[in-house]
């Protein structure tokens, strides 16, 4: 359970870094990669840089995965290079490339690359104000119309990411398996999960009917992968850009539901503080219509409220899988990690429905006045 110590001296010194290595800590709360911040001395400055260790277990094609993140970063930055911006270097990731002129650097660990670091900003873990969901939605938003014109397709980094179908038969198989004993430990997720069912097929059907369309996303659009201003809490720059391929905006509106309307962790033990909190809600999609309104066809829009449900029930049981199967994909921390951050999912779920009403409403009122 314990995180593996790198030797990020050793990985470092692969990359054009004109400084001297000083020290490295790991940084964030990441899921999936090992990221570190490391300090160099750069003409007697300290300048801090991001060496991350890209999980093979999970991305499987990590080159195509890294060419991804070389045309979606250019591309932002040709944006960014028109604009009034002056922070524009700190809006988009810089990747720094190697000695051998690659982005990555490959050694027995594995594979690694290296960003500027974004100084002057922060990534939080539970949402703290309905302005925050605001910004946070707009950034998102904003990262979406910026790719819109990218040219060609991105490489699918992780096939059927977000097929919801294919995520529950991948549950039901592990609850037929039950391959450490985990399954009468979550009987109540199991039905709840299996309650649900129905609605694992919605987006997929009307994408395959032509009723929405594939478009440029990232994927995973948690809270804690847009870095807002230490200052001013103004959104600076999305990152974690692994995902980023071709998807349907509706799974990152979803996400963003999941992770920055209730004022609790994902993983958080006291189900009572978990509550999908309207006026929060309200602000995130006011925020992400403000930007992404201009691109957003009605019925994405409408299946807003939707999408919040779908993907915190996809999540829930991806949570639900990976525990059944022993805790092989998510990094936990505790024994039965997975089982409440499962059970949270759920219960925001349970809280999503309740107010769907409700959040139509305000998705309707705020798409009339393009979100302000
Ligand atoms: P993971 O895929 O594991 O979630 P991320 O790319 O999101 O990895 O990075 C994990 C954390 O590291 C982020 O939440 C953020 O706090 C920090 N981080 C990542 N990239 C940068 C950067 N360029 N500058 C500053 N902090 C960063
Ligand atoms: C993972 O890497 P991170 O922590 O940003 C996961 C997301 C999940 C999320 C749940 C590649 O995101 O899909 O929604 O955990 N990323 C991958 O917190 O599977
Ligand atoms: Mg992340």
């Amino acid at each position: 359970m314990n995180a593996t110590r790198y030797d990020i001296l050793d990985v470092g010194r692969f990359f054009r870094i004109n400084g001297n290595f000083l020290e490295a800590e790991p940084c964030g709360n990441g899921h999936i990669n090992d990221t570190y911040a490391a300090v160099y001395d750069v003409n007697g400055s300290k300048v801090r840089y991001i060496h991350q260790r890209i999980n093979t277990d999970i991305f499987k094609k990590p080159f195509e995965l890294m060419n991804n993140v070389v045309r979606v970063t250019e591309h932002q930055r040709k944006k960014l290079n028109n604009s009034q911006y002056d922070d524009a270097e700190r809006r988009a990731l810089t990747l720094i490339p190697a000695i051998d002129g690659k982005y990555f650097h490959e050694n027995s660990d594995g594979i690694w690359r290296t960003y500027k670091f974004i100084e002057g900003a922060q990534t939080r873990e539970v949402v703290e104000s309905a302005g925050q969901a605001f910004e946070v939605a707009r950034m998102f938003g904003d990262f979406q119309r910026q790719l819109v014109d990218l040219p060609g397709r991105l490489a699918e980094t992780i096939p059927d990411f977000h097929n919801t179908p294919k995520r529950f038969e991948a549950l039901e198989k592990a609850i037929d398996a039950d391959a450490v004993n985990r399954a009468a430990n979550a009987q109540n997720e199991i039905e709840f999960a299996v309650r649900h069912k129905e609605m694992t097929n919605v987006l997929i059907d009307m994408q395959k009917k032509g009723l929405i369309q594939e478009r440029v996303t990232h994927n995973d659009t948690k809270l804690n992968n847009v870095m807002l201003d230490i200052k001013t809490g103004d959104g600076v720059c999305i990152i974690d850009l692994d995902t980023v391929m071709p998807g349907l905006v509706l799974y990152d509106f979803g996400d963003m539901v999941r992770t920055a309307t209730s004022f609790s962790e994902e993983d958080e033990k006291d189900l009572s503080k978990v509550w999908m909190q309207i006026s929060v809600f309200e602000a995130l999609a006011r925020g992400y219509i403000s930007s992404a309104g201009e691109f957003l066809t009605d019925i994405e829009k409408q299946y807003l409220p939707f999408s919040g449900k779908l993907i915190t029930f996809e999540t829930g049981i991806r949570f639900l899988t990976d525990f059944l199967s022993g805790d092989i994909y998510f990094r936990i921390h505790r024994p039965e990690h997975n089982l409440d951050r499962c059970r949270t999912q759920f219960k925001l779920v349970a809280s999503i429905e309740e107010q769907e009403e409700q959040m139509n409403k305000i998705v309707s009122t705020a798409s009339q006045t393009d979100g302000r």
